[in-house]
């Protein structure tokens, strides 16, 4: 086994895939660019060293740096977690190349998956159900064409897609034109690359992703779905295992647990990926992309499969073969995420960088709190500013949900804006806890919540709870207004939401 790894990311990643490494006995080797001199994975490494500045492209996304790092510390195999250069081929073939192992699937495998049009061809050599589109980029006359066989409307989609960039809706021939030179330019700019492709539009899909894992022996197995549809704008809010709709309808798991182990297999793959699923509105499931990384989401998985899924990677980059085959893998009770982000949730998202000065962390019965913050700590502005991942575990949904708000309610950080106000309204919500999700959730649920669609009386009370619900999030200092958890505030809002 290894005896040293670097991780080549921070945050909360950096720091889970730390906690492994030292369950197992492996020394963990950390990176910092400036703004992460203090951060909590710099501090609970064995050892760190510095990358550059700031800016990611100066610092994380250095492949150089990271491989004399690696070099230098005597790490034998290099974690990438998610983002940063966890999908990047060129970074997985350096390792390759310099004899670093690196913790995830060739780098053949990477750049297979990478083109969304190569992805759609191993899914369809495996057998996988693909939403009907073409294979390759195409012209806007192509594209016409697609529209005259198989009808509007059609999403245009970036060959080097993803995050929903380059991707226009088109509901109509008019439109074409504009939308295919707006998709190109934005696919231009993002990805350095213009392509486009075609599918049909799925309307208010669910996202379901299927979990696999996979040695480099040709085995694998699927760990089970989770449910992603709460997004907004292709960032996941809330994520759940097992699924609602696939709770409800037990052979659905098989059906597209099958389909990810093929479309998987189909490029070479082996270590852990998930598969992305759309499902319709009649339960059809469509092989959508290949996140070829760990998720962010992670932790609601290994919650009801009772798997480490970093211990696991870590084990089959070394040349482990799978422990366990599909027939021993089980699902017990029902897990749910939420991601714990500094950002004002009433004035757009708007991200809140700054200084923690108070930080009451849940604990207790069925909580898992996946972070990287601690007192005192400045959330720096340059990254994402996610703070922590709060997951819930329990028999069954409903006690999930319980036992989430209940873990809210015990959160509590101060100096800073966060969502977690916001979670509390989610998981209140008549909508999420029938388990009727779709991509569009969020939206509906705002406009579900605008006061003006309130009859006239309450519309005038609704807006003053709004008022002082926002007040109590910026001035987080009493024990008695904290997250809007005040029992008077807290009765105000419930009144407007019945
Ligand atoms: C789709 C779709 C509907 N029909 N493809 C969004 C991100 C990109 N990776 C793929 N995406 C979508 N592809 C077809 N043919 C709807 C989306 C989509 C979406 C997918 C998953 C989760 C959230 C989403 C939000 C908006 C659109």
């Amino acid at each position: 086994m290894f005896r040293k790894v670097l991780i080549a990311n921070r945050g909360e990643i950096a720091v889970r895939v730390i906690r492994t490494l030292r369950e197992m006995g492996i020394g963990a080797i950390a990176v910092y660019s400036d703004a992460d001199r203090t951060s909590l994975h710099v501090r609970m490494a064995d050892e760190a060293e510095y990358l550059g500045p700031s800016p990611s492209a100066e610092s994380y996304l250095r492949i150089d740096r990271i491989l004399d790092a690696a070099r230098k510390h005597g790490a034998e195999a290099i974690h990438p977690g998610y983002g940063f250069l966890s999908e990047n081929a060129e970074f997985a073939a350096a390792c390759e190349d310099a004899g670093v192992v690196f913790i995830g699937p060739s780098s053949a495998s990477i750049r297979a998956m990478g083109s969304k049009t190569g992805a759609r061809r191993n899914a369809q050599l495996g057998g996988a159900p693909v939403v009907p589109g073409t294979d390759h980029g195409i012209t806007s006359e192509e594209a016409r064409a697609f529209a005259q066989t198989h009808g509007y409307p059609i999403l245009l989609k970036a060959v080097a897609g993803g995050g929903g960039k380059g991707m226009r809706a088109v509901r109509s021939e008019t439109d074409l034109e504009a939308a295919f030179r707006d998709a190109a330019s934005e696919a231009e700019r993002a990805f350095r690359s213009s392509e486009i492709y075609v599918e049909k539009l799925i309307e208010q899909p669910r996202h379901i992703e299927i979990q696999v894992l996979g040695d480099q022996y040709g085995n694998m197995v699927h760990l089970g779905e989770r449910e992603c549809s709460i997004q907004r704008r292709h960032q996941k809010v809330v994520e759940e295992a097992p699924s609602p709709l696939v709770a409800a309808h037990s052979e659905m798991r098989q059906a597209m647990g099958e389909a990810a182990i093929r479309a998987a297999l189909a490029a070479g793959y082996y270590n852990a990926g998930t598969v992305e699923f759309l499902v319709d509105q009649d339960r059809r499931f469509y092989f959508l992309e290949m996140n070829t990384r760990l998720q962010v989401e992670h932790p609601v998985t290994e919650l009801v499969t009772g798997v480490d899924l970093v211990r696991l990677q870590i084990e089959i980059a070394d040349g482990a073969r799978l422990p366990f085959s599909q027939e021993e893998i089980a699902w017990r009770g029902s897990a749910i995420e939420c991601r714990i982000y500094a950002e004002d949730p009433y004035n757009d998202f708007l991200p809140s960088p700054g200084t923690i000065v108070r930080l009451d962390r849940p604990m207790g019965p069925g909580i898992r709190l996946d972070g990287c913050v601690y007192a005192g700590w400045t959330v720096p502005l340059e990254y994402d500013p996610l703070l922590a991942k709060l997951a819930a575990w329990a028999g069954t949904r409903d006690q999930a949900i319980a036992r989430m708000l209940r873990a809210l309610g015990e959160y509590d950080v101060g100096g800073i804006r966060t969502n977690i106000g916001f979670f509390r309204q989610i998981l209140e919500d008549e909508e999420f806890r029938a388990g009727r999700l779709h991509t569009g959730f969020i939206e509906q649920f705002f406009a579900r919540r605008k006061p003006a669609a309130a009859p006239s009386g309450l519309a005038a009370i609704a807006a003053l709870v709004a008022a002082l619900d926002h007040l109590s999030q910026e001035t987080p200092q009493g024990p008695a207004d904290r997250n809007g958890t005040s029992p008077w505030l807290a009765a105000g809002r419930e009144a407007m939401l019945r």
